[in-house]
């Protein structure tokens, strides 16, 4: 089996009937969703809170139940994947451009659960390009600032223009050589005016679950 499917599919375990769950954006997290999807269909109770619009697109296609952000002040689980993730559960995200709804989301959930297949799990974070979402005003301004904290911020491009996220802003992926301290550089990042969130998720996971070549999927 796929081993993103294999991951994303192990989160059936920890969804009970009346749950409100965080829908990952993702290839990933498409499986988990599509697992919920099943289990809706099987006359589970849940409710969902997508991370992006495509992610609701595909939800409503499921007929998984949709809550809006500002319906809700808690959620029990949030799922998603990751770009990169360590053995202290730091995670860099935002490769799919949905970091700030995703850390959001994962924010105010009870548990907090990353579904990846291996090759996201990785000694030291920075080798995947940390994306930063940063507001279009002054955007170059902006990015010479993230640049002064170490890395090559590069705009990213999506045919040829500007991509744009759900919440009408650019993402800036950031190429650093590694980074050795994730906390330190999530609030250093976030203290640029301009910048509205990165893609350092630091305490925040809970589980990992890892989709292994051999055997069940390994749990975090
Ligand atoms: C999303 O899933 C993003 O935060 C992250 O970049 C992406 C990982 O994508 P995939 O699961 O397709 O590798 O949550």
């Amino acid at each position: 089996m796929d081993l993103k499917r294999k991951a994303g599919e192990k989160v059936a375990e920890y969804v009970e009937d009346g749950m409100i769950v965080g829908l990952g954006t993702g290839s990933t997290a498409y499986w988990a969703t599509m697992k919920l999807g099943e289990l809706v269909a099987n006359g589970m109770k849940i409710k969902g809170v997508p991370t992006s619009k495509s992610t609701e697109e595909l939800a409503r296609k499921l007929g998984i139940p949709i809550l809006e952000m500002s319906e809700v002040t808690q959620i029990d689980i949030a799922i998603d994947g990751a770009d990169e993730a360590t053995a202290d559960f730091s995670l860099i995200k935002g490769g799919g451009g949905a970091l700030l709804r995703e850390k959001m989301i994962a924010s105010i959930a009870k548990q907090f659960i990353v579904v990846i297949d291996p090759s996201k799990f990785v000694k030291r974070l920075g080798q995947f390009p940390l994306p930063v979402e940063i507001v279009k005003f002054g955007w170059e301004l902006t990015s010479s600032q993230v640049s002064s904290l170490g890395c090559k911020p590069v705009l990213r491009q999506e045919d040829q223009v500007p991509f744009i996220t759900d919440n009408e802003n650019y993402i800036v992926d950031c190429y650093f050589d590694s980074i050795m301290d994730p906390t330190s550089m999530r609030t250093a990042l976030n203290s640029i005016p301009g910048v509205v969130e990165n893609g350092l998720f630091v305490d925040m996971a809970d589980v990992i679950i890892i989709g292994r070549e051999n055997g069940p999927a390994e749990v975090l």
